[in-house]
């Protein structure tokens, strides 16, 4: 068998960034076939770069390229930022279309192909991943490369109503069908999917579910991402996660924690989560010193408009719920804009109650995940879950919720928050059970068992 080649826009080319679920999974099967990882190397520079960095590490051989500034705005910042992800997310008000960006993303996405055609031999199995390469397999098949290709979206792909409005949604599409496998994220994805190749394109769903289009045979198939679920739990009990959660003890002073992690997105809900605190406090003055909410959230993509838009207003609605309510020994809801180790997120995810994830739309959401890995059998925290995220699809022991309905969301909150231990464990057992047995591994075995059967099939 010949080598896996993986391509993604950030590679775990630096030892820190090994530590994560997904870096882990591709690492490790990279490691298994002595294989090459190739994406960019996280540098600008002014010019169109000419050459990569090449090296290897422990095995992995990494390909990385610089991007110039003109291909940084162009590719990353607006096409696949401003573009794909607020599409993909149902942000068609967010999207902000141009003339020029197509251009630069797929000039960007010919080089990444030009890259690995040079470098992938007869035999070997390429595995791109997310919105930031759609076109790549099309680019590879036009350089002669005919080998096993496939795709993992890690993002939604929307309703067809939505993916239609993207100007060049045919060419995407055509350019899709290149790939031998689509892997995406849950069975609304792939129905989405589906749905939008049969109406927009005539496409056929074969009796083994595989895809007929534009002239090609492709195979859709849901694969739910997990997490490294046996590390997360072992990272919570670590030293790290202990005094992450005394330090926060010391700030509770006994009361119960709810507790929100995600990056700082408009995807996440986080303007609909604050207004539903805002609502538990109006309308439960008995929680007031007895609850407090913490939302970690760095700052992320901070270069795009609407990101700075966001952390405005979620400095507003934290200021008018503290205001309203805290008071000299209690804060109702602290927002800290900043980062913290895996370790320290997991002791937090422990000592929390509540854990609230409610994105409005999510590919998957890991946090969800790691939560549950995080809780202890003899007094397990309670889960909320948007049925927006596609974890939802594998977690409905979660409490389910629509995060748009902020009324309902707070009087779920305070349903978790008085939850009989029994219900809770029995609850946690069922989603314990899930994201153990659907892990990190769990998704790449099945994901490269299907691509390399193919490749078997056409060898
Ligand atoms: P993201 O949108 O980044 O991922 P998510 O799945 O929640 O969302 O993963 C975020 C990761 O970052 C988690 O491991 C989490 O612990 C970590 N993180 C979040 N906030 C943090 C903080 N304050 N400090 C430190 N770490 C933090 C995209 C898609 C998702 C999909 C994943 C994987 O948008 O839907 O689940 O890829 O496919």
């Amino acid at each position: 068998m010949g080598r896996l080649i993986a391509i993604s826009n950030r590679t775990a080319a630096d030892p820190k960034a090994r530590a994560g679920g997904l870096a882990v999974a591709v690492w490790e099967s990279l490691q298994k076939s002595g294989g090459m990882w190739i994406g960019w190397s996280g540098d600008l520079v002014e010019e169109k770069p000419r050459g990569v960095n090449v090296f290897r590490d422990d095995g992995v051989q990494f390909v990385l390229t610089d991007l110039s500034e003109q291909e940084h705005d162009g590719f990353y910042l607006q096409y696949a930022n401003s573009v794909l992800w607020p599409i993909f997310h149902y942000r068609l008000d967010l999207a902000s279309f141009d003339n020029e960006s197509f251009a630069v993303y797929s000039a960007v996405n010919r080089r990444i192909a030009e890259i690995t055609a040079e470098r992938a031999a007869p035999g070997d199995t390429i595995w791109v991943h997310d919105y930031h390469f759609l076109l790549v397999a099309d680019c590879l098949r036009h350089l002669g490369w005919e080998g096993p290709t496939g795709f993992f979206l890690h993002i939604p792909f929307p309703a067809p109503e939505m993916f239609r409005a993207l100007p060049e949604h045919q060419w995407i599409a055509r350019a899709l069908s290149a790939y031998d496998v689509i892997g995406l994220q849950s069975q609304q994805d792939r129905r989405n999917f589906i749905r939008y190749m049969e109406e927009e394109h005539g496409g056929t769903e074969l009796s083994d579910g595989r895809l007929q289009v534009f002239g090609a045979t492709v195979k859709v198939e849901a694969y739910p991402i997990g997490i490294d679920a046996a590390g997360f739990e072992k990272a919570a009990e670590s030293e790290l996660a202990q005094s992450a959660a005394d330090r926060i003890g010391r700030f509770l002073d006994g009361r119960q924690l709810v507790i929100g992690v995600d990056r700082m997105d408009y995807s996440k809900g986080l303007p609909e989560r604050f207004e539903a605190v805002g609502q538990l406090f109006d309308d439960n003055p008995d929680l007031h010193g007895k609850v407090s909410v913490t939302q970690i959230t760095p700052p992320s993509r901070s270069k795009v408009e609407e990101y700075k838009e966001l952390r405005i207003q979620l400095d507003q609605l934290s200021g008018r719920i503290n205001g309203d309510y805290g008071d000299l020994d209690w804060l109702p809801l602290r927002y800290l804009a900043r980062a913290y180790g895996r370790e320290e997120l997991a002791g937090l995810f422990r000592r929390a109650s509540v854990g609230l994830v409610t994105p409005l739309r999510d590919g998957m959401n890991l946090v969800a995940k790691e939560f549950v890995m995080a809780q202890q059998e003899d007094d397990p925290g309670v889960l909320i879950l948007s049925e927006f995220a596609g974890a939802a699809e594998q977690l409905t022991s979660a409490l389910i919720v629509n995060p748009h309905d902020t009324w309902r969301l707070a009087n779920t909150i305070r349903s978790a928050l008085q939850m009989p231990l029994e219900e809770r464990q029995d609850r946690w057992r069922k989603l314990r059970e899930i994201v153990t047995s659907q892990d990190i591994n769990w998704w790449s075995a099945n994901y490269l068992e299907d691509l390399n059967t193919l490749s078997e099939q056409a060898a």
